[in-house]
């Protein structure tokens, strides 16, 4: 199995924790996403939309698109299960990974970045607000929907981790990385964040411990 990742990219970190919950051994290859090696013809072929990540599994089409990825995983590796028993509870974690990786989330991508700075002009601390106030608008609904839903228990759905578990520790940790986010106002949110980060599952594969992330010495 081959996984293509960048190592801050939030939608990769996914899908590492994913494979390393269920244990499974993947290759990584890593992009430059701020060179572009997104958009190289191989890359291209592999995935059409010059994104990470995409996984390879067995020579065939690859998959893409990280929660359909990580619940691909789920089902061929089902324990320990990412996705409650219950339909009803099956949508609601569905819908709070959601908020994350589908409303949050795009507005924080190099490529939105990027039309920002060269098509848009605007400086880096237009940028940066830019950025802060998506992160937050995530981060501020979960919050909302955590503090007032029974069923938040030592993780998002109870006190078994799930899909939402590990989309909220990504978004945290890219919120962290790219301006700075402060958490402190979203208790809830930093209560299953802190717990997400005492696993090694979210520690081993955490962007900072990728091999093509910046090196401090
Ligand atoms: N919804 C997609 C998002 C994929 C995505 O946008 N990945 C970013 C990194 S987190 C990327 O590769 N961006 C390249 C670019 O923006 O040029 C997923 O969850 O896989």
């Amino acid at each position: 199995m081959k996984l293509y990742s960048y190592w801050r990219s939030q939608a990769s970190y996914r899908v590492r924790i994913a494979l390393h919950l269920k244990d499974i051994q993947a290759e990584i290859v890593t992009l430059d996403l701020l060179k572009g090696d997104q958009h190289a013809p191989a890359y291209r072929a592999v995935n059409p939309e010059g994104v990470v990540p995409a996984l390879i599994l067995d020579g065939r089409v690859p998959l893409f698109q990280s929660l359909a990825i990580v619940e691909y995983l789920d089902e061929q590796y089902p324990e320990p299960r990412l996705l409650p028993a219950d339909a009803r509870d099956r949508a609601y974690v569905r819908a709070l990974a959601q908020i994350v990786a589908m409303d949050a989330h795009p507005f924080i991508v190099p490529r939105v970045r990027k039309y920002l700075e060269h098509e848009l002009g605007l400086d880096e601390p237009a940028r940066t607000k830019w950025l802060s106030h998506w992160l937050d608008a995530g981060t501020r609904t979960l919050e909302h929907l955590l503090a007032r839903d029974a069923r938040t228990g030592l993780f998002c759905h109870r006190d078994a981790l799930t899909l939402v578990d590990i989309c909220l520790a990504a978004h945290v940790t890219s919120a962290i990385m790219l301006c700075g986010f402060d958490i402190g106002p979203y208790p809830a949110v930093r209560r299953v964040f802190d717990r997400c980060m005492e696993l090694d599952a979210f520690t081993a594969t955490h962007p900072l411990r990728q091999p093509d992330a910046p090196r401090n010495d």
